[in-house]
Protein backbone atom coordinates (compact mmCIF):
# COMPACT_ATOMS: atom_id res chain seq x y z
CA UNK A 1 0.00 0.00 0.00
CA UNK A 2 2.80 2.53 1.07
CA UNK A 3 4.68 1.18 -2.17
CA UNK A 4 2.11 2.07 -4.37
CA UNK A 5 0.81 5.30 -2.50
CA UNK A 6 4.68 6.57 -2.56
CA UNK A 7 4.75 6.01 -6.26
CA UNK A 8 1.92 7.25 -7.70
CA UNK A 9 2.92 10.93 -8.12
CA UNK A 10 5.84 10.23 -10.22
CA UNK A 11 4.27 7.18 -12.46
CA UNK A 12 1.78 9.79 -13.26
CA UNK A 13 4.20 12.14 -14.12
CA UNK A 14 5.47 9.55 -16.41
CA UNK A 15 2.56 8.55 -17.91
CA UNK A 16 1.43 12.46 -18.36
CA UNK A 17 1.11 14.16 -21.82
CA UNK A 18 4.86 14.73 -22.67
CA UNK A 19 3.78 18.11 -24.29
CA UNK A 20 5.26 20.72 -22.10
CA UNK A 21 3.51 24.19 -21.25
CA UNK A 22 -0.49 24.81 -21.45
CA UNK A 23 -2.39 25.91 -23.87
CA UNK A 24 0.60 25.35 -26.94
CA UNK A 25 -0.61 22.90 -28.87
CA UNK A 26 -3.94 23.11 -31.17
CA UNK A 27 -5.24 19.51 -30.97
CA UNK A 28 -8.67 19.25 -31.57
CA UNK A 29 -9.48 17.20 -28.30
CA UNK A 30 -9.96 19.02 -25.31
CA UNK A 31 -6.37 19.16 -23.62
CA UNK A 32 -5.79 18.32 -20.12
CA UNK A 33 -3.31 19.78 -17.58
CA UNK A 34 -1.91 18.43 -14.19
CA UNK A 35 -0.69 19.76 -10.85
CA UNK A 36 2.98 19.90 -11.52
CA UNK A 37 2.03 21.82 -14.50
CA UNK A 38 0.01 24.26 -12.74
CA UNK A 39 2.37 25.04 -10.16
CA UNK A 40 5.01 26.11 -12.68
CA UNK A 41 2.85 27.95 -15.13
CA UNK A 42 1.67 29.90 -11.92
CA UNK A 43 5.01 30.69 -10.58
CA UNK A 44 6.16 31.81 -14.47
CA UNK A 45 3.04 33.68 -14.67
CA UNK A 46 4.17 35.61 -11.70
CA UNK A 47 7.76 36.86 -13.26
CA UNK A 48 9.08 33.53 -10.63
CA UNK A 49 11.96 31.95 -12.66
CA UNK A 50 14.55 30.01 -10.72
CA UNK A 51 13.77 27.55 -7.72
CA UNK A 52 16.50 25.93 -5.31
CA UNK A 53 15.77 22.92 -4.59
CA UNK A 54 16.97 19.39 -4.43
CA UNK A 55 14.84 16.64 -5.63
CA UNK A 56 12.79 13.55 -4.49
CA UNK A 57 9.30 11.75 -3.68
CA UNK A 58 6.97 13.74 -4.80
CA UNK A 59 8.88 16.25 -6.62
CA UNK A 60 11.31 15.13 -8.91
CA UNK A 61 9.22 15.57 -11.51
CA UNK A 62 8.60 19.02 -10.92
CA UNK A 63 12.39 20.20 -10.76
CA UNK A 64 12.38 18.13 -14.15
CA UNK A 65 9.57 19.81 -16.05
CA UNK A 66 10.43 23.43 -14.00
CA UNK A 67 13.62 23.46 -15.60
CA UNK A 68 12.03 21.60 -19.75
CA UNK A 69 9.53 25.11 -18.46
CA UNK A 70 12.59 27.46 -19.21
CA UNK A 71 12.67 27.67 -15.36
CA UNK A 72 16.37 27.63 -13.60
CA UNK A 73 16.44 25.02 -11.20
CA UNK A 74 19.43 24.85 -9.03
CA UNK A 75 20.07 21.83 -7.22
CA UNK A 76 21.41 21.37 -4.07
CA UNK A 77 23.09 18.56 -1.70
CA UNK A 78 21.32 19.58 1.32
CA UNK A 79 18.11 21.43 1.33
CA UNK A 80 19.52 24.07 3.89
CA UNK A 81 21.67 25.32 1.85
CA UNK A 82 19.09 25.76 -0.92
CA UNK A 83 17.03 27.45 1.59
CA UNK A 84 19.31 29.82 2.66
CA UNK A 85 20.17 30.49 -1.00
CA UNK A 86 16.18 31.09 -2.24
CA UNK A 87 16.27 33.35 1.34
CA UNK A 88 18.81 35.77 0.11
CA UNK A 89 17.33 35.49 -3.27
CA UNK A 90 14.81 37.33 -2.02
CA UNK A 91 16.64 40.06 0.02
CA UNK A 92 18.30 40.78 -3.67
CA UNK A 93 15.71 40.87 -6.31
CA UNK A 94 12.62 41.93 -4.36
CA UNK A 95 10.98 38.80 -5.57
CA UNK A 96 10.05 35.46 -3.33
CA UNK A 97 12.93 32.83 -3.54
CA UNK A 98 11.59 29.53 -3.98
CA UNK A 99 12.70 26.69 -2.31
CA UNK A 100 11.35 23.01 -3.16
CA UNK A 101 11.91 20.23 -1.19
CA UNK A 102 10.42 16.59 -0.30
CA UNK A 103 8.42 15.36 2.35
CA UNK A 104 9.42 15.38 6.01
CA UNK A 105 12.69 14.84 6.34
CA UNK A 106 13.27 17.37 3.06
CA UNK A 107 10.71 19.94 4.53
CA UNK A 108 12.50 19.89 7.98
CA UNK A 109 16.20 20.50 6.38
CA UNK A 110 14.16 23.49 4.85
CA UNK A 111 12.89 25.00 7.40
CA UNK A 112 15.45 26.63 9.24
CA UNK A 113 16.05 28.93 5.96
CA UNK A 114 12.22 29.71 6.25
CA UNK A 115 12.54 30.78 9.70
CA UNK A 116 15.78 32.88 8.96
CA UNK A 117 13.59 34.82 6.16
CA UNK A 118 10.80 35.25 8.49
CA UNK A 119 13.72 36.31 11.09
CA UNK A 120 15.28 38.55 8.73
CA UNK A 121 12.41 40.15 6.74
CA UNK A 122 13.39 38.16 3.25
CA UNK A 123 10.83 36.89 1.08
CA UNK A 124 10.94 33.83 0.45
CA UNK A 125 8.57 30.59 -0.44
CA UNK A 126 9.33 27.41 1.05
CA UNK A 127 7.14 24.90 -1.14
CA UNK A 128 7.25 20.83 0.15
CA UNK A 129 5.89 18.04 -1.41
CA UNK A 130 3.87 16.22 1.34
CA UNK A 131 2.46 12.26 1.99
CA UNK A 132 -1.48 11.46 1.67
CA UNK A 133 -3.42 13.93 3.70
CA UNK A 134 -5.64 10.88 4.83
CA UNK A 135 -2.72 8.70 6.00
CA UNK A 136 -0.89 11.54 7.74
CA UNK A 137 -4.00 13.04 9.56
CA UNK A 138 -4.92 9.40 11.37
CA UNK A 139 -1.41 9.27 11.63
CA UNK A 140 -0.93 5.22 9.99
CA UNK A 141 2.56 5.63 9.22
CA UNK A 142 3.02 7.02 5.62
CA UNK A 143 6.21 7.19 3.91
CA UNK A 144 7.69 10.52 4.89
CA UNK A 145 4.63 11.35 7.05
CA UNK A 146 4.50 14.53 9.05
CA UNK A 147 2.13 17.37 8.99
CA UNK A 148 4.35 19.69 7.53
CA UNK A 149 1.91 22.59 8.01
CA UNK A 150 1.63 22.23 11.70
CA UNK A 151 5.35 22.69 11.82
CA UNK A 152 6.11 25.32 9.27
CA UNK A 153 3.54 27.60 11.25
CA UNK A 154 5.30 29.33 14.00
CA UNK A 155 8.50 29.86 12.35
CA UNK A 156 6.47 31.05 8.93
CA UNK A 157 4.93 34.65 8.21
CA UNK A 158 2.04 32.55 6.29
CA UNK A 159 1.49 28.76 5.34
CA UNK A 160 -1.04 27.48 3.33
CA UNK A 161 -1.96 23.83 1.76
CA UNK A 162 -3.41 23.18 -1.55
CA UNK A 163 -5.32 20.41 -2.13
CA UNK A 164 -6.66 20.89 -5.86
CA UNK A 165 -5.43 21.40 -8.73
CA UNK A 166 -7.55 24.37 -9.27
CA UNK A 167 -6.74 26.13 -6.03
CA UNK A 168 -3.02 26.35 -7.67
CA UNK A 169 -3.66 29.73 -9.02
CA UNK A 170 -4.87 31.24 -5.27
CA UNK A 171 -1.93 28.98 -3.31
CA UNK A 172 0.94 30.79 -4.88
CA UNK A 173 -0.75 34.13 -5.53
CA UNK A 174 -1.69 34.12 -1.53
CA UNK A 175 2.18 33.16 -0.98
CA UNK A 176 3.50 35.51 -2.99
CA UNK A 177 1.50 38.55 -1.63
CA UNK A 178 2.15 37.26 2.00
CA UNK A 179 5.87 36.98 1.41
CA UNK A 180 5.97 40.80 -0.29
CA UNK A 181 3.82 42.72 1.16
CA UNK A 182 3.92 44.81 4.13
CA UNK A 183 7.12 43.39 6.52
CA UNK A 184 8.72 40.26 4.15
CA UNK A 185 9.33 37.16 5.48
CA UNK A 186 8.68 33.03 4.86
CA UNK A 187 6.06 31.75 3.79
CA UNK A 188 5.69 27.96 3.63
CA UNK A 189 3.17 26.17 0.77
CA UNK A 190 2.62 22.64 1.40
CA UNK A 191 1.54 20.45 -1.92
CA UNK A 192 0.55 17.07 -1.56
CA UNK A 193 1.47 14.01 -3.89
CA UNK A 194 -1.63 13.73 -4.62
CA UNK A 195 -2.19 16.93 -6.05
CA UNK A 196 0.72 17.14 -8.72
CA UNK A 197 -1.37 14.24 -10.66
CA UNK A 198 -4.41 15.43 -10.63
CA UNK A 199 -5.61 16.76 -14.18
CA UNK A 200 -8.27 19.01 -15.20
CA UNK A 201 -9.26 20.82 -18.79
CA UNK A 202 -6.04 22.93 -19.52
CA UNK A 203 -8.70 26.16 -20.35
CA UNK A 204 -10.36 25.88 -16.61
CA UNK A 205 -7.32 25.34 -15.54
CA UNK A 206 -5.62 28.59 -17.42
CA UNK A 207 -8.09 30.45 -16.09
CA UNK A 208 -7.49 29.33 -12.53
CA UNK A 209 -4.14 31.17 -12.66
CA UNK A 210 -3.60 34.20 -10.87
CA UNK A 211 -1.04 37.48 -11.71
CA UNK A 212 -0.51 39.09 -8.48
CA UNK A 213 -1.27 42.97 -8.85
CA UNK A 214 1.54 45.37 -6.85
CA UNK A 215 1.94 42.08 -4.64
CA UNK A 216 4.01 44.86 -2.57
CA UNK A 217 1.54 47.81 -2.24
CA UNK A 218 2.89 50.98 -1.67
CA UNK A 219 2.15 52.20 2.06
CA UNK A 220 2.06 55.95 2.75
CA UNK A 221 3.16 57.19 5.90
CA UNK A 222 0.86 59.48 7.55
CA UNK A 223 2.01 63.32 6.61
CA UNK A 224 1.85 64.17 10.81
CA UNK A 225 4.37 61.33 11.16
CA UNK A 226 6.77 62.50 9.10
CA UNK A 227 6.18 66.56 10.48
CA UNK A 228 6.95 64.99 14.12
CA UNK A 229 9.88 62.96 13.02
CA UNK A 230 11.58 66.12 11.09
CA UNK A 231 10.83 68.29 14.29
CA UNK A 232 12.31 66.18 16.04
CA UNK A 233 15.58 65.49 14.19
CA UNK A 234 15.17 69.08 13.60
CA UNK A 235 15.98 69.75 17.25
CA UNK A 236 18.56 67.72 17.27
CA UNK A 237 22.31 68.50 18.63
CA UNK A 238 23.91 65.33 18.30
CA UNK A 239 21.94 63.19 15.63
CA UNK A 240 22.58 59.92 14.19
CA UNK A 241 21.25 57.98 11.60
CA UNK A 242 21.44 54.09 11.53
CA UNK A 243 20.40 52.51 8.45
CA UNK A 244 19.41 48.81 8.66
CA UNK A 245 19.30 45.99 5.84
CA UNK A 246 15.64 47.13 5.48
CA UNK A 247 16.84 50.07 3.77
CA UNK A 248 19.34 47.95 1.26
CA UNK A 249 16.10 45.64 0.73
CA UNK A 250 13.65 48.17 -0.24
CA UNK A 251 16.05 50.00 -3.59
CA UNK A 252 15.43 53.23 -2.72
CA UNK A 253 19.12 53.99 -3.01
CA UNK A 254 19.14 57.40 -4.44
CA UNK A 255 16.80 58.79 -2.04
CA UNK A 256 18.23 57.24 0.75
CA UNK A 257 21.70 58.81 -0.29
CA UNK A 258 19.85 62.25 -0.57
CA UNK A 259 18.70 61.81 2.50
CA UNK A 260 21.51 61.46 4.41
CA UNK A 261 23.63 63.79 2.45
CA UNK A 262 20.78 66.43 3.09
CA UNK A 263 20.75 65.82 6.71
CA UNK A 264 24.27 66.25 7.21
CA UNK A 265 23.55 63.89 9.94
CA UNK A 266 26.58 60.93 10.74
CA UNK A 267 25.19 57.65 9.95
CA UNK A 268 26.06 53.85 11.22
CA UNK A 269 24.81 51.13 8.57
CA UNK A 270 24.44 48.01 10.29
CA UNK A 271 26.30 44.70 8.74
CA UNK A 272 24.16 44.31 5.42
CA UNK A 273 23.44 47.94 4.81
CA UNK A 274 27.03 48.96 4.63
CA UNK A 275 27.56 50.25 0.86
CA UNK A 276 24.37 51.73 0.55
CA UNK A 277 26.61 54.65 0.94
CA UNK A 278 30.02 53.97 0.08
CA UNK A 279 31.68 53.08 3.63
CA UNK A 280 34.60 55.64 2.98
CA UNK A 281 31.77 58.50 2.75
CA UNK A 282 32.79 61.41 4.91
CA UNK A 283 29.41 60.89 7.02
CA UNK A 284 30.08 57.60 7.64
CA UNK A 285 30.44 56.83 11.26
CA UNK A 286 31.00 52.94 11.87
CA UNK A 287 34.57 53.59 12.93
CA UNK A 288 33.67 56.02 16.22
CA UNK A 289 30.49 53.61 16.41
CA UNK A 290 31.16 53.20 20.39
CA UNK A 291 31.42 57.08 20.46
CA UNK A 292 28.34 58.39 18.38
CA UNK A 293 25.77 55.99 20.38
CA UNK A 294 26.17 56.95 23.92
CA UNK A 295 26.41 60.60 22.60
CA UNK A 296 23.85 60.82 20.64
CA UNK A 297 20.77 62.84 21.58
CA UNK A 298 18.45 61.80 18.48
CA UNK A 299 18.81 58.77 16.65
CA UNK A 300 16.77 57.72 13.47
CA UNK A 301 16.57 54.33 12.42
CA UNK A 302 15.64 53.44 8.97
CA UNK A 303 14.86 49.94 8.31
CA UNK A 304 16.37 48.73 11.38
CA UNK A 305 15.44 46.91 14.37
CA UNK A 306 16.78 48.06 17.96
CA UNK A 307 17.62 43.89 18.50
CA UNK A 308 20.12 42.70 20.21
CA UNK A 309 22.55 43.74 17.36
CA UNK A 310 21.97 47.66 18.58
CA UNK A 311 21.78 46.71 22.49
CA UNK A 312 17.80 47.23 22.60
CA UNK A 313 18.19 50.67 22.17
CA UNK A 314 19.80 50.93 26.43
CA UNK A 315 22.18 49.96 28.63
CA UNK A 316 26.02 51.02 28.02
CA UNK A 317 26.43 50.68 24.62
CA UNK A 318 23.93 53.96 24.59
CA UNK A 319 25.48 55.47 27.93
CA UNK A 320 22.97 53.98 31.02
CA UNK A 321 24.84 53.20 33.79
CA UNK A 322 23.48 49.02 33.53
CA UNK A 323 22.38 47.16 31.15
CA UNK A 324 18.66 47.89 31.76
CA UNK A 325 19.20 51.42 31.79
CA UNK A 326 17.82 54.03 29.11
CA UNK A 327 20.70 56.07 27.61
CA UNK A 328 17.92 59.29 27.05
CA UNK A 329 17.96 59.26 23.54
CA UNK A 330 14.90 59.88 21.52
CA UNK A 331 14.41 57.94 18.89
CA UNK A 332 12.49 57.85 15.12
CA UNK A 333 11.91 55.10 13.85
CA UNK A 334 11.24 54.57 9.95
CA UNK A 335 9.60 50.97 9.15
CA UNK A 336 7.12 49.32 7.48
CA UNK A 337 5.74 46.98 10.17
CA UNK A 338 3.47 49.05 12.48
CA UNK A 339 4.61 47.25 15.28
CA UNK A 340 7.51 47.49 15.22
CA UNK A 341 8.23 51.03 17.30
CA UNK A 342 8.47 50.84 21.48
CA UNK A 343 9.71 47.00 21.04
CA UNK A 344 12.68 48.01 23.09
CA UNK A 345 12.15 51.97 24.34
CA UNK A 346 10.21 53.94 23.23
CA UNK A 347 9.96 55.70 20.08
CA UNK A 348 9.28 59.02 20.47
CA UNK A 349 8.33 59.32 16.34
CA UNK A 350 7.81 56.15 14.84
CA UNK A 351 7.26 56.55 10.32
CA UNK A 352 5.39 53.83 9.42
CA UNK A 353 5.17 53.05 5.60
CA UNK A 354 7.08 51.71 2.59
CA UNK A 355 11.28 52.42 2.62
CA UNK A 356 10.73 54.39 -0.88
CA UNK A 357 7.24 56.28 0.56
CA UNK A 358 8.68 57.05 3.53
CA UNK A 359 12.29 58.51 2.32
CA UNK A 360 10.26 60.29 -0.03
CA UNK A 361 8.16 62.09 1.97
CA UNK A 362 11.22 62.75 4.84
CA UNK A 363 13.04 64.52 1.63
CA UNK A 364 10.09 66.62 0.61
CA UNK A 365 9.08 67.72 4.15
CA UNK A 366 13.01 68.74 4.76
CA UNK A 367 13.01 71.10 2.23
CA UNK A 368 16.01 73.32 0.66
CA UNK A 369 17.27 75.14 3.72
CA UNK A 370 18.05 72.00 5.75
CA UNK A 371 20.52 73.31 8.82
CA UNK A 372 22.91 70.40 9.16
CA UNK A 373 24.03 69.36 12.62
CA UNK A 374 26.07 71.55 15.11
CA UNK A 375 29.61 71.84 14.19
CA UNK A 376 30.77 70.51 17.72
CA UNK A 377 29.23 67.25 17.07
CA UNK A 378 30.45 66.84 13.49
CA UNK A 379 33.82 67.65 14.63
CA UNK A 380 34.03 65.34 17.80
CA UNK A 381 32.40 62.18 15.60
CA UNK A 382 35.24 63.29 13.07
CA UNK A 383 38.40 63.64 15.66
CA UNK A 384 37.08 60.04 16.67
CA UNK A 385 36.52 58.51 13.84
CA UNK A 386 39.86 59.71 12.12
CA UNK A 387 41.94 58.54 15.03
CA UNK A 388 40.31 54.90 15.01
CA UNK A 389 40.71 54.72 11.14
CA UNK A 390 44.49 55.84 11.80
CA UNK A 391 45.12 53.25 14.37
CA UNK A 392 43.79 50.38 12.07
CA UNK A 393 45.99 51.45 9.45
CA UNK A 394 48.80 51.11 11.46
CA UNK A 395 47.57 47.19 12.26
CA UNK A 396 46.96 46.62 9.06
CA UNK A 397 50.03 47.29 7.53
CA UNK A 398 51.61 45.01 10.01
CA UNK A 399 52.72 41.87 8.24
CA UNK A 400 52.96 39.44 10.83
CA UNK A 401 53.80 35.71 10.49
CA UNK A 402 52.07 33.37 10.49
CA UNK A 403 49.67 35.35 9.31
CA UNK A 404 46.69 36.84 10.85
CA UNK A 405 43.04 37.92 10.55
CA UNK A 406 44.20 41.73 10.01
CA UNK A 407 46.87 41.25 7.20
CA UNK A 408 44.65 38.78 5.25
CA UNK A 409 41.41 40.80 5.60
CA UNK A 410 43.71 43.90 4.36
CA UNK A 411 43.83 41.78 1.50
CA UNK A 412 40.53 41.84 0.97
CA UNK A 413 39.93 44.90 1.43
CA UNK A 414 42.13 46.04 -1.51
CA UNK A 415 40.19 43.39 -3.43
CA UNK A 416 36.97 44.77 -2.66
CA UNK A 417 37.69 48.15 -3.34
CA UNK A 418 39.47 47.18 -7.15
CA UNK A 419 36.11 45.35 -7.62
CA UNK A 420 33.05 46.96 -6.33
CA UNK A 421 30.78 45.10 -7.61
CA UNK A 422 31.44 42.02 -6.06
CA UNK A 423 29.18 40.87 -3.62
CA UNK A 424 30.85 39.78 -0.41
CA UNK A 425 28.90 36.59 1.70
CA UNK A 426 30.65 36.42 4.98
CA UNK A 427 30.32 34.24 7.99
CA UNK A 428 32.39 32.97 10.86
CA UNK A 429 32.90 34.68 14.59
CA UNK A 430 35.96 36.49 13.89
CA UNK A 431 36.19 36.01 10.46
CA UNK A 432 32.78 37.50 10.26
CA UNK A 433 33.62 40.80 12.74
CA UNK A 434 37.11 41.32 11.64
CA UNK A 435 35.85 41.27 7.98
CA UNK A 436 32.63 43.60 8.84
CA UNK A 437 35.02 46.40 10.56
CA UNK A 438 37.95 46.12 7.93
CA UNK A 439 37.15 45.74 4.04
CA UNK A 440 34.68 48.76 3.26
CA UNK A 441 31.96 47.90 0.96
CA UNK A 442 31.36 50.58 -1.99
CA UNK A 443 27.74 49.67 -3.21
CA UNK A 444 24.30 48.59 -2.10
CA UNK A 445 23.18 45.47 -1.20
CA UNK A 446 27.01 43.63 -1.89
CA UNK A 447 27.48 42.50 1.13
CA UNK A 448 25.23 39.53 2.79
CA UNK A 449 26.02 37.57 6.30
CA UNK A 450 25.06 35.70 9.13
CA UNK A 451 21.75 38.44 9.38
CA UNK A 452 19.74 38.71 12.55
CA UNK A 453 20.26 35.01 14.42
CA UNK A 454 24.03 35.40 13.49
CA UNK A 455 23.91 32.01 11.88
CA UNK A 456 26.06 29.79 10.56
CA UNK A 457 25.84 27.56 7.71
CA UNK A 458 24.46 30.85 4.81
CA UNK A 459 27.59 30.67 3.12
CA UNK A 460 27.43 28.67 0.18
CA UNK A 461 23.94 28.92 -0.25
CA UNK A 462 24.21 33.07 -0.54
CA UNK A 463 26.99 32.36 -3.12
CA UNK A 464 24.55 30.16 -5.44
CA UNK A 465 22.63 32.71 -5.17
CA UNK A 466 24.46 35.61 -5.24
CA UNK A 467 26.20 34.63 -8.62
CA UNK A 468 22.80 33.02 -9.89
CA UNK A 469 21.34 36.30 -9.16
CA UNK A 470 23.65 39.00 -10.23
CA UNK A 471 25.76 37.58 -12.46
CA UNK A 472 28.51 38.87 -10.30
CA UNK A 473 31.90 37.67 -8.76
CA UNK A 474 31.20 36.30 -5.51
CA UNK A 475 33.60 36.81 -2.50
CA UNK A 476 32.99 34.38 0.13
CA UNK A 477 35.12 35.09 3.63
CA UNK A 478 34.23 32.29 5.72
CA UNK A 479 35.30 31.03 9.43
CA UNK A 480 36.44 27.57 9.00
CA UNK A 481 33.68 26.37 11.38
CA UNK A 482 31.38 27.98 9.43
CA UNK A 483 32.48 26.72 6.38
CA UNK A 484 31.79 23.53 7.62
CA UNK A 485 28.28 23.85 7.95
CA UNK A 486 27.09 24.12 3.96
CA UNK A 487 30.87 22.80 3.04
CA UNK A 488 29.43 20.36 0.18
CA UNK A 489 28.34 22.91 -1.53
CA UNK A 490 31.40 23.37 -3.18
CA UNK A 491 30.15 20.58 -5.59
CA UNK A 492 27.02 22.85 -6.35
CA UNK A 493 29.46 26.02 -7.27
CA UNK A 494 31.29 23.86 -9.40
CA UNK A 495 28.65 21.90 -11.33
CA UNK A 496 26.76 25.51 -12.29
CA UNK A 497 30.43 26.75 -12.55
CA UNK A 498 29.80 29.95 -10.81
CA UNK A 499 32.08 32.49 -10.34
CA UNK A 500 32.31 32.07 -6.98
CA UNK A 501 35.89 32.48 -4.64
CA UNK A 502 35.96 31.33 -1.24
CA UNK A 503 38.29 32.51 0.72
CA UNK A 504 38.44 30.18 4.81
CA UNK A 505 40.30 31.99 7.12
CA UNK A 506 41.48 28.72 8.52
CA UNK A 507 42.41 28.96 12.03
CA UNK A 508 41.95 25.70 13.31
CA UNK A 509 38.88 25.81 15.15
CA UNK A 510 35.74 27.65 16.48
CA UNK A 511 36.94 31.53 18.08
CA UNK A 512 40.53 29.76 17.65
CA UNK A 513 42.68 26.28 17.06
CA UNK A 514 44.43 26.62 20.86
CA UNK A 515 42.08 24.97 23.00
CA UNK A 516 43.09 21.65 24.57
CA UNK A 517 40.46 18.88 26.65
CA UNK A 518 42.03 18.78 30.05
CA UNK A 519 41.67 15.79 30.51
CA UNK A 520 44.36 14.65 27.52
CA UNK A 521 41.68 12.30 25.68
CA UNK A 522 40.27 13.78 23.12
CA UNK A 523 40.45 17.23 20.57
CA UNK A 524 38.57 20.48 22.58
CA UNK A 525 35.25 20.69 21.12
CA UNK A 526 36.44 23.87 19.33
CA UNK A 527 39.08 22.86 17.97
CA UNK A 528 39.69 20.64 14.40
CA UNK A 529 42.28 18.66 12.78
CA UNK A 530 45.19 21.11 12.30
CA UNK A 531 46.14 22.79 9.10
CA UNK A 532 43.07 21.31 7.18
CA UNK A 533 43.85 21.55 3.62
CA UNK A 534 40.18 22.66 2.79
CA UNK A 535 41.28 24.11 -0.97
CA UNK A 536 41.91 19.97 -1.85
CA UNK A 537 37.44 19.92 -1.94
CA UNK A 538 37.34 22.14 -4.53
CA UNK A 539 39.41 20.55 -6.53
CA UNK A 540 38.17 17.37 -5.76
CA UNK A 541 35.03 18.79 -8.26
CA UNK A 542 37.02 20.45 -11.03
CA UNK A 543 37.51 24.01 -9.39
CA UNK A 544 40.53 25.79 -8.55
CA UNK A 545 41.86 24.98 -4.90
CA UNK A 546 45.62 27.23 -3.10
CA UNK A 547 46.84 27.09 0.00
CA UNK A 548 47.76 30.54 0.87
CA UNK A 549 50.22 31.17 3.88
CA UNK A 550 51.16 34.84 3.11
CA UNK A 551 49.38 38.09 2.58
CA UNK A 552 50.78 37.95 -1.14
CA UNK A 553 49.85 34.28 -1.56
CA UNK A 554 46.43 35.69 -0.66
CA UNK A 555 46.25 38.44 -3.10
CA UNK A 556 47.47 36.53 -5.93
CA UNK A 557 45.17 33.77 -5.34
CA UNK A 558 42.30 35.97 -5.09
CA UNK A 559 43.23 38.05 -8.42
CA UNK A 560 43.48 35.21 -10.43
CA UNK A 561 40.27 33.92 -9.39
CA UNK A 562 38.76 37.31 -10.35
CA UNK A 563 40.23 37.18 -13.33
CA UNK A 564 39.24 33.26 -14.63
CA UNK A 565 35.96 33.20 -12.85
CA UNK A 566 36.37 29.96 -11.48
CA UNK A 567 35.66 28.41 -8.76
CA UNK A 568 37.79 29.12 -6.54
CA UNK A 569 38.73 27.90 -2.93
CA UNK A 570 41.59 29.53 -0.94
CA UNK A 571 42.55 28.24 2.20
CA UNK A 572 44.13 30.89 4.16
CA UNK A 573 45.95 29.61 6.88
CA UNK A 574 45.50 31.75 9.99
CA UNK A 575 47.73 32.11 13.33
CA UNK A 576 45.48 29.56 15.48
CA UNK A 577 46.15 31.75 18.54
CA UNK A 578 44.87 34.79 16.78
CA UNK A 579 40.48 34.85 17.44
CA UNK A 580 38.83 36.19 20.98
CA UNK A 581 36.00 33.90 21.78
CA UNK A 582 32.68 34.81 19.99
CA UNK A 583 34.31 37.58 18.17
CA UNK A 584 32.86 40.79 19.42
CA UNK A 585 30.06 39.17 20.97
CA UNK A 586 31.57 37.74 24.22
CA UNK A 587 29.87 39.45 26.51
CA UNK A 588 26.47 37.31 25.32
CA UNK A 589 28.23 33.94 26.82
CA UNK A 590 26.78 33.28 30.04
CA UNK A 591 29.24 33.98 32.78
CA UNK A 592 29.99 31.13 34.70
CA UNK A 593 30.42 31.74 38.62
CA UNK A 594 33.59 29.50 38.09
CA UNK A 595 35.34 28.87 34.69
CA UNK A 596 35.72 25.31 33.72
P1 LIG B 1 19.45 45.22 10.64
O1 LIG B 1 19.71 43.81 11.07
O2 LIG B 1 20.22 45.62 9.44
O3 LIG B 1 19.54 46.17 11.78
P2 LIG B 1 16.68 44.51 10.77
O4 LIG B 1 16.51 43.23 10.04
O5 LIG B 1 16.77 44.43 12.24
O6 LIG B 1 17.93 45.30 10.15
O7 LIG B 1 15.49 45.49 10.42
C1 LIG B 1 14.96 45.58 9.15
C2 LIG B 1 13.66 46.35 9.29
O8 LIG B 1 13.32 46.85 8.00
C3 LIG B 1 12.49 45.51 9.76
O9 LIG B 1 11.93 46.05 10.93
C4 LIG B 1 11.51 45.54 8.60
O10 LIG B 1 10.16 45.65 9.02
C5 LIG B 1 11.94 46.78 7.85
N1 LIG B 1 11.65 46.72 6.42
C6 LIG B 1 11.85 45.70 5.58
N2 LIG B 1 11.48 46.03 4.34
C7 LIG B 1 11.02 47.29 4.39
C8 LIG B 1 10.48 48.20 3.44
N3 LIG B 1 10.35 47.87 2.15
N4 LIG B 1 10.10 49.41 3.86
C9 LIG B 1 10.23 49.77 5.16
N5 LIG B 1 10.73 48.96 6.10
C10 LIG B 1 11.12 47.74 5.73
N1 LIG C 1 25.38 26.88 15.00
C1 LIG C 1 24.73 27.77 14.23
C2 LIG C 1 23.73 27.30 13.23
N2 LIG C 1 24.95 29.07 14.33
C3 LIG C 1 25.85 29.51 15.25
N3 LIG C 1 26.02 30.83 15.33
C4 LIG C 1 26.57 28.62 16.06
C5 LIG C 1 26.31 27.30 15.89
C6 LIG C 1 27.59 29.05 17.11
N4 LIG C 1 28.74 29.68 16.45
C7 LIG C 1 28.89 31.04 16.35
O1 LIG C 1 28.10 31.89 16.79
S1 LIG C 1 30.28 31.44 15.46
C8 LIG C 1 30.69 29.81 15.23
C9 LIG C 1 29.76 28.98 15.84
C10 LIG C 1 29.85 27.50 15.78
C11 LIG C 1 31.90 29.43 14.43
C12 LIG C 1 33.10 30.29 14.68
O2 LIG C 1 34.24 29.69 14.13
P1 LIG C 1 34.73 30.07 12.70
O3 LIG C 1 35.18 31.59 12.90
O4 LIG C 1 35.88 29.21 12.39
O5 LIG C 1 33.65 30.05 11.73
P2 LIG C 1 36.47 32.13 13.70
O6 LIG C 1 37.10 33.04 12.71
O7 LIG C 1 37.34 30.97 14.04
O8 LIG C 1 36.01 32.86 14.90
MG1 LIG D 1 37.85 29.44 12.85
Amino acid sequence: MTDTATKTPERAAAEATPKIGSGSDAQAQPQEIDGFQLVIDALKLNGIDTIYGLPGIPITDLTRRAQANGMRVLAFRHEQNAGYAASIAGFLTQKPGICLTVSAPGFLNGLNALAHATVNCFPMILISGSSEREIVDLQQGDYEEMDQLAVAKPVAKAAYRVLHADDVGVGIARAIRAALSGRPGGVYLDLPARLFAQSIDAETGSKTLIKVVDPAPRQIPAPEAVTRALDLLRSAKRPVIVLGKGAAYAQADSDIRALVEKSGIPYLPMSMAKGLLPDTHEQCASAARSFVLPGADVVMLIGARLNWLLSHGKGKTWGGKSAKDWGGQKFIQVDISPQEADSNVRIDAPVVGDMRSCVAALLAGMGANWAKPPGEWLSAVGEKKNGNIAKMAETLAKNPSPMNFHSALNVVRDIIKANPDAILVNEGANALDFTRSIVDMYKPRKRIDVGTWGIMGVGMGYCVAAAVTTGQQVIAVEGDSAFGFSGMEVETICRYNLPVCVVIMNNNGVYKGTDVDPTGRDPAPTVFVKSARYEKLMEAFGGVGVMAATPSELRSAMEEAIRSRKPTLINAAIDERAGTESGRITSLNPAAKKKP
